[in-house]
């Protein structure tokens, strides 16, 4: 394949734009190779701009669950459109969108929209300490919560790519009291408790880690965790910015029956648009400003034109219901092909999946924490990426990212991916 435009775009994008991209993982860093640009998208299909086109498993890291440019997302943003786009006063369509999430998440009795995932998680963070009076908090290894100074510590996602799994410039003071435990592992999170009697806010995870690849929770660890937090009187924050109406409509706190505290969402509830938001009861709700002490804001939080394309979104998945069955077969029809072409070619790797979200990583010792993902062969992962890239495949740029199966995959698209992953697969093993 060609990638002539897209390499001469980024050389010029890196003398505007730090690194080239806007967000680390676009860089491509992590497989070695100048990243593609995008051009245009449709459906479970991704052309870039040199026209080479990819059945796409990045899926803008979560938010196209419908695919790429599905008419869903647009309905009624021209009309919207014709009458402005912010206001800095309230609309009627942020009601709308806060009652469309509470209703779907029942442990959510109110809502705060906001920007980014990192937004809502920083002010779920806040609002927990607030909340509580206590200043500590668990987080664990491998999982990324967005890029805010007290969780940029031992976290996934880019920060693994990059070796920075605690950010330059995040101060021993801004990182002093955020504690780490294993995933899948309560008696670390027991052992937190125990030292720091009295003193945690709160314990945030992802209820399916995707930022270290893909870990699902082991049974009983996000039961476990409610109960801890509840004998130790600290609030259970789920972060379900890639699980949120992903995993199930109603999300990992529905498919897996735990009810947090606080949930923080982003990507799906934006269809495509830059959306975050963070709830709980109103009794903890009640803290943030303009009601309680725990300032937290935001110019464009519940955007008009943003929660138009988050509430098309939604309200498609509410009605069809069916589209959580659907994307739930392919993903473990493409997780039983990638099984079968490991078996048969002997290569080591092993794939973890959830709903429809999964990783393939490049080791054959149980994934399940962050310690079993960096037993994975990363160079190898490189080789497999730019094999499966050429066959017109884009996998995640990285062995620390989720694939991810939208609505819009077509069964032709996985029954090819499962061919060229069996290639792949025997060119690996070949050398
Ligand atoms: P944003 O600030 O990027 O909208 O959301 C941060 C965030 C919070 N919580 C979870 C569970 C997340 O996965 C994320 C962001 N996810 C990454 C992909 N693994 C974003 C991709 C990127 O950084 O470009």
């Amino acid at each position: 394949m060609n990638h002539s435009q897209s390499t001469a775009l980024f050389k010029r994008a890196k003398k505007s734009i730090p690194g080239g991209v806007n967000s680390p993982v676009r860089a491509f860093a992590s497989v070695e190779m100048p990243p593609i640009f995008a051009d245009h998208g449709k459906g479970d299909q991704l052309t870039d701009v040199d026209g080479n086109t990819y059945t796409d498993y990045i899926c803008s890291w979560g938010p196209l669950i419908l695919g790429h440019a599905s008419p869903v997302y647009y309905e009624g943003i021209d009309a919207m459109l014709a009458k402005g786009d912010t206001y800095g006063i309230a609309t009627a369509i942020e009601v709308e969108m806060a009652e469309m999430i509470t209703e779907a998440y029942p442990s959510m009795e109110q809502v705060r929209m906001v920007n980014s995932g990192t937004e809502a998680t920083m002010s779920a963070i806040r609002l927990a300490r607030g909340y509580t009076g206590r200043d500590k908090f668990i987080k664990f290894e491998g999982c990324y919560h967005g890029h805010s100074d007290a969780l940029l510590v031992k976290s996934g996602s880019g920060t693994l790519t990059f070796g920075t799994p605690t950010s330059a410039g995040v101060t021993a003071g801004a990182a002093k009291d955020t504690l780490v435990a294993t995933y899948n592992d309560l008696h670390s999170v027991q052992v937190l408790f125990d030292e720091n009697p009295g003193e945690i806010a709160g314990v945030i995870v992802e209820p399916v880690a995707g930022n270290m690849g893909v870990v699902p929770p082991d049974a009983g660890f996000l039961q476990g965790l409610r109960e801890l937090t509840t004998q130790e009187g600290a609030l259970l924050i789920f972060d379900e910015v890639i699980t949120g109406f992903r995993v199930a409509y109603q999300g990992a706190q529905g498919l897996f029956g735990v009810t947090p505290d606080l949930t923080t969402l982003g990507k799906i509830i934006g269809g495509g648009m830059p959306v975050g938001a963070f709830g709980g009861p109103k009794k903890i709700m009640a803290c943030l400003a303009p009601e309680g002490p725990v300032y937290q804001a935001g110019t464009l939080s519940g955007n008009p034109i943003a929660m138009k394309m988050g509430l098309n979104t939604l309200t498609y998945l509410k009605q069809h219901p069916e589209v959580y069955t659907a994307m739930d077969e392919r993903a473990a029809r493409l997780e039983a092909g990638f099984n079968a072409n490991i078996a048969a070619t002997g290569v080591k790797a092993t794939v973890n999946r959830c709903a429809g979200m999964s990783a393939l990583f490049f080791t054959d010792q149980p994934v399940k924490n962050f310690a079993g993902v960096m037993t994975s062969d990363t160079a190898m992962y490189t080789r497999y990426f730019k094999m499966m890239l050429e066959a017109g495949h884009l996998m995640p740029p990285s062995q620390f990212e989720g694939i991810f199966v939208s609505a819009a995959h077509s069964d032709a698209a996985i029954d090819k991916t499962i061919a060229d992953n069996r290639k792949a697969l025997e060119a690996l093993a070949a050398n």
